[in-house]
């Protein structure tokens, strides 16, 4: 039987030696969280060439934590690139349209958790508010924000997904989402220059 679900190869082999990544993590899920890291740190220096050094990571407690972190630290690193007052006010709002490429700032940021369903509904209303609030992030900020967030209904698929299980199915997610970075990050370079 043809495999269906999954996604293609990219048409381009994408050079991410002078990318700036911000990964933010979890705290709570750690076990299955840390091995997604490290598939996606994996994935973007070996396959992408993306330099150790220029990944950024910060931890948060739990995933609720990750766009407000996420937002926080993407205005820091405008507050750190942006020489003079009157530039840094322009950055500092919402919607102020794509950030300026520098040494500094983020070409993308990879938000990692792990949400496994318990016996209330807190699971339910945590994954809508993360992934709204992970995609408004992106969209506000004009980096692209990877959705890095496993929304299990068991412990076995979490770790299944994190490429830990014991079935032939088991894949690291890490891997798609450092693959995923450095696309969109080279590609919004060049969008944010009016290239497409
Ligand atoms: C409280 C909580 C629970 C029950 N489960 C998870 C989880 O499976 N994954 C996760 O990342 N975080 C969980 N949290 C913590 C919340 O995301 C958050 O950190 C707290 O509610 C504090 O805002």
């Amino acid at each position: 039987m043809s495999v269906v679900k999954g996604i293609a190869a990219p048409l381009e082999k994408y050079d991410g030696s002078s990318l700036r990544i911000l990964i933010v993590h979890t705290r709570w899920n750690s076990s299955v969280v840390n091995e997604l890291v490290k598939g996606t740190i994996d994935t973007m220096t070996k396959e992408h060439s993306v330099k150790s050094e220029n990944i950024t990571i910060q931890t948060v407690a739990g995933a609720f934590e990750l766009p407000f972190a996420t937002q926080r630290l993407i205005a820091a690193s405008r507050l750190q690139a942006t020489p003079n007052a009157a530039e840094l006010f322009s950055t500092l709002g919402e919607n102020t349209g794509p950030p300026p490429i520098n040494s500094k700032t983020f070409d993308a940021v990879i938000c990692i958790g792990v949400l496994i369903k318990g016996s209330t509904m807190h699971f339910e209303y945590i994954s809508e508010a993360v992934s709204n609030g992970i995609m408004r992030v992106g969209l506000d900020s004009g980096i692209p924000c990877v959705f890095g967030v496993l929304s299990c209904l068991t412990d076995e698929q979490a770790l299944e997904r994190a490429g830990l299980g014991v079935s032939e199915k088991k894949h690291n997610h890490g891997i798609d989402w450092g693959h995923c970075a450095v696309e969109l990050a080279i590609k919004n370079r060049r969008w944010i220059t009016g290239e497409i």
